[in-house]
């Protein structure tokens, strides 16, 4: 009989701890940190194990259960792949089937670290401003409810019951694309547990740590196709595998409350600051990714590297970078900006990935503020106008219509997307002054300025008229 893959993983045994909870067991994070944390491990050792942690539903668990929770994680380049086993995990638990094993989990004495990728949406706050949504639906749930259902909700419960029984708290490490993403989730957590019991607050505020990150890879959703692809390459079996990009870089800011894995040994950045490789990174790859999602998937492409063999976005692409985005930013020291993004092009364009233009463009209203609307805002308040990032958020608009340029209809995934839908109107001066009327997206700045209106207004119009492409080919010529 041919090996399959559980013939061969490693079993933990018993006395091997899981130093780390992972909450939202995403590709990308096990395409990422886990794979980081793996080979601290084996570099430095330590019981850095990992319980994953999905907080919907239990497909990943029941594809990785028959394999001892290890999985394949295939890098692609342009030049072929290569195949790693990941054997961090130690087990995978279900929120919502059995929410006290994930308690009892975050409030091991063993736990020392709660990482996070449970996607934007998953903070329950209002992305404009970074405050937690108290009318929230989960939120609600959490207040009335010992066993929570999100994210937020899970941390202080845990939290909670570590601190009646004398431990520590862990550290909270934020792993999501959120500007300056460990003081968001710890402003979220804090008010979330005042409103239980300011006292447990208090003791968050003083004893816990949230260290902001700034996370990078390019991982897409493995696909059916995927699980073929892998077999065929490795020879084994595996239903839950992930593909990455070869390209990763991790920067943690170096605040913890209690031990954590060899970072530094794996070449993960431990700085002061976090918040310049953030920005450059939410501005440059995911403003530019969201830029592409819309209007490439507006002009008919389906992968981002499609969109980047059509000649014209490319050029958009560095008109961005050149004219809009690296002018906005404050470089993090000894980076070349524009170095970086001759670096973004070439990963966007490596043909082995298949990164969805659909995939990037899901809860555009979650990413935006942070990716696109915060780069215009800096470009006005200096008198600049941003035309290119202005079309990409035009392109949004009209995605999030539901109606593609063919007339085809499009499957917009996005927490608002009931209410953006109806946001359409016959002429483009009503649509924006609709969508500008949301403030949890716009920032009050961008909402009260009648040169952004304009500029989106023309945009919307245009690319009403002549579609994406043509758009995109009027941007690069100014
Ligand atoms: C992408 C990101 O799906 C998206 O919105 O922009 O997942 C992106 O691939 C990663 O942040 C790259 O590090």
């Amino acid at each position: 009989m041919e090996a399959g893959l559980h013939d061969r993983v490693y079993h933990p045994p018993a006395q091997d701890p899981a130093g780390i909870v992972h909450l939202g067991l995403g590709a990308f994070f096990r395409a990422f940190g886990a794979v980081y944390i793996a080979e601290a491990m084996a570099i430095s050792g330590g019981d850095w194990g990992i319980i994953g942690v999905s907080l919907q539903s239990p497909g990943t668990r029941d594809r990785l259960r028959p394999q001892g929770w290890a999985y394949t994680a295939l890098e692609l380049a342009p030049e072929g792949a290569r195949a790693q086993t990941v054997t961090v995990l130690r087990d995978v638990l279900v929120a919502p089937e059995n929410p006290r094993a994930v308690l009892d989990a975050m409030a091991a004495p063993t736990t020392h670290i709660v990482s996070l990728t449970v996607t934007e949406k998953g903070y329950c706050h209002e992305p404009a401003t970074g405050r937690l949504r108290a009318d929230h639906p989960d939120i609600l749930h959490d207040l009335a409810a010992a066993l929570p259902k999100s994210a937020p909700g899970y941390l202080v419960r845990a939290l909670e019951l570590r601190r009646a029984q004398g431990l520590a708290p862990f550290t909270v490490l934020c792993c999501d694309n959120l500007p300056e993403n460990g003081r968001v989730l710890r402003g979220v957590v804090l008010e979330l547990a005042r409103l239980i019991d300011p006292s447990l607050a208090e003791w968050i505020e003083t004893q816990g740590a949230f260290p902001s990150t700034m996370v990078d890879r390019i991982v897409p959703a493995t696909t059916e196709a995927d699980l073929a692809r892998v077999a065929d390459l490795t020879g084994r079996p595996d239903a839950a595998p992930v593909l990455h990009e070869p390209f990763r870089q991790w920067v943690v800011e170096d605040r913890f409350c209690g031990p954590r894995p060899d970072f530094a040994a794996v070449g993960v950045q431990m700085v002061a600051d976090v918040t310049p490789f953030e920005h450059m990174k939410l501005r440059m790859l995911n403003g530019t990714h969201s830029a592409l999602a819309y209007l490439g998937y507006l002009a008919g492409h389906e992968t981002v590297s499609d969109a980047m063999a059509d000649p014209v976005f490319p050029r958009f692409l560095s008109q961005l970078w050149q004219h809009e985005i690296i002018p906005s930013l404050a470089p993090p020291e000894g980076v070349d900006l524009v170095a970086y993004a001759g670096a973004l092009s070439a990963r966007y364009a490596n043909p082995a990935i298949r990164h969805r233009t659909w995939q990037i463009a899901m809860d555009g209203s979650q990413k935006l503020p942070q990716r696109i609307l915060g780069t215009i805002a800096d470009r006005r308040a200096v008198g600049c106008r941003a035309p290119g990032l202005t079309l990409a958020v035009a392109a949004w608009m009209r995605y999030a219509s539901g109606k593609g340029e063919r007339g085809d209809r499009i499957e917009v995934k996005d927490p608002l997307a009931r209410q953006l839908a109806a946001l359409w109107c016959e002429t483009p001066a009503d649509t924006v002054a609709g969508f500008l009327s949301l403030s949890e997206v716009f920032p009050t700045s961008l909402r009260q300025d009648t040169g952004f209106t304009q500029d989106l207004t023309l945009a919307l119009t245009g690319l009403t008229g002549f579609g994406a492409r043509a758009m995109a080919e009027r941007a690069i010529h100014g």
